[in-house]
């Protein structure tokens, strides 16, 4: 038996995580569960009705595009996703949690306050998540479903004060990586990382899938033929670039990062420090905890301060702390140039970490 991929092709995670396997080559049944097996198998096996999710082959399941690759990433060795280099896979890191954990608020942006895309994104719902019902009455079915998803805006601080901004910004980044894209296949040279499908999962599942948006990438066919790279199995596998070098293409893109997501996780760190040292006893942390004031394009808003985040953004901080003091000059001469001296010396005085698909304080 293969692994099975249970994901639906509107979402990002699960884009992410078959872009992976495909470039991986490592055989899979792409399942597109039902709405009824999302909320019974799935719910039953990982605690909630999320996706994407895999049952390997021994029967056990796997939750979260991050463990998922992690975890197959320790049993299918070649080719690596991993740079050697400590710098790349810094690099490599940081720009999975800005896919993963900023560009959500471009993606709901793109999906739920464009009316095309809304009907779009309504209507893959119902053919996704009850295929056997006639399509009419599939999408008022699952219409809750929609309106649940389209409940982050807020949360994500999507409205109309932020709107301008989350449009420069997208606008942006799709000029910063199409150019990149065009010196290089993929972000660290000739192979991918795990910032490739990471970046793919938003960019390609919501902005580029659906219709009400394709004219972001009208003149971005650098990044359009990255995305045809990332849909099948490798021609030829490539290489990271020499001397653990992060192109200067990426310079506006990490720039971007640590101006305005940065911020957010320093004060999401801020807060979930604040509730520890107040819950001495605590072995998980609220999903939320409160708001904050966050920048997006420029734009200033108010978004919840989502604890998921952190053990996102421990990735590249935990990399960044156990390098060698050559590796962290290299890193240091590399944040520089970026103009973010200093960034990665955030100290995390209570980490999380994931156990049975939950997240809860690191156990000492
Ligand atoms: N960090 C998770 C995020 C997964 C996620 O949020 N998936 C969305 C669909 S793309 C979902 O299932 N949301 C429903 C929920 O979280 O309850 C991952 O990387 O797998």
């Amino acid at each position: 038996m293969h692994y099975q991929h249970y994901g639906w092709l509107v979402s990002p995670y699960s884009a992410k995580t078959r872009s992976y396997l495909r470039y991986k080559q490592i055989p899979f049944d792409d399942i597109e569960i039902g709405a009824v097996g999302l909320f019974t198998k799935v719910k039953r096996a990982v605690g909630r009705p999320v996706m994407p999710t895999i049952r390997r082959p021994d029967g056990r399941w796997m939750q979260d595009s991050s463990e998922i690759i992690d975890a197959l990433e320790r049993e299918h060795l070649q080719p690596s996703i991993t740079p050697t280099g400590a710098c790349q896979r810094v690099a490599s890191l940081l720009l999975e949690l800005h896919a993963d954990e900023w560009l959500p608020i471009v993606a709901m942006y793109t999906r739920w306050t464009i009316a095309e895309n809304r009907r779009f994104a309504v209507n893959e719902f119902a053919r996704s998540g009850l295929p056997r019902v006639p399509r009419f009455l599939g999408r008022r079915l699952i219409a809750p479903v929609a309106k649940k998803m389209a409940s982050y805006l807020p949360i994500l601080g999507v409205d109309t004060q932020t709107s301008p901004g989350i449009a420069r910004f997208s606008e942006q980044l799709i000029a910063d990586l199409d150019r990149h894209l065009g010196s290089y296949p993929y972000l660290l040279g000739s192979r991918p990382c795990i910032g490739d499908f990471a970046l793919y999962g938003p960019l390609w599942a919501h902005c580029y899938r659906d219709p009400g948006s394709r004219y972001l990438f009208d003149d971005a066919t650098n990044l359009t033929a990255w995305f045809e790279r990332l849909a099948r199995p490798p021609a030829e596998v490539g290489e990271f670039l020499p001397d653990d070098e992060v192109p200067e293409t990426l310079d506006p893109v990490f720039a971007t990062l640590f101006a305005e997501q940065w911020p957010y996780i320093q004060k999401l760190v801020a807060a979930i420090t604040g509730y520890c040292r107040s819950h001495p006893d605590a072995q998980r942390v609220p999903r939320a905890l409160g708001n904050c004031e966050f920048e997006i394009g420029g734009a200033r808003g108010s978004r919840r301060l989502i604890t998921f985040s952190q053990w996102m953004a421990q990735r590249p901080l935990d990399v960044y702390a156990s390098s060698s003091v050559a590796q962290r000059a290299h890193i240091d001469s590399w944040l520089a140039r970026i103009g973010a001296p200093g960034a990665l010396d955030l100290a995390i005085e209570y980490p999380l970490e994931r156990h049975q698909f939950k997240l809860r304080l690191q156990q000492p």
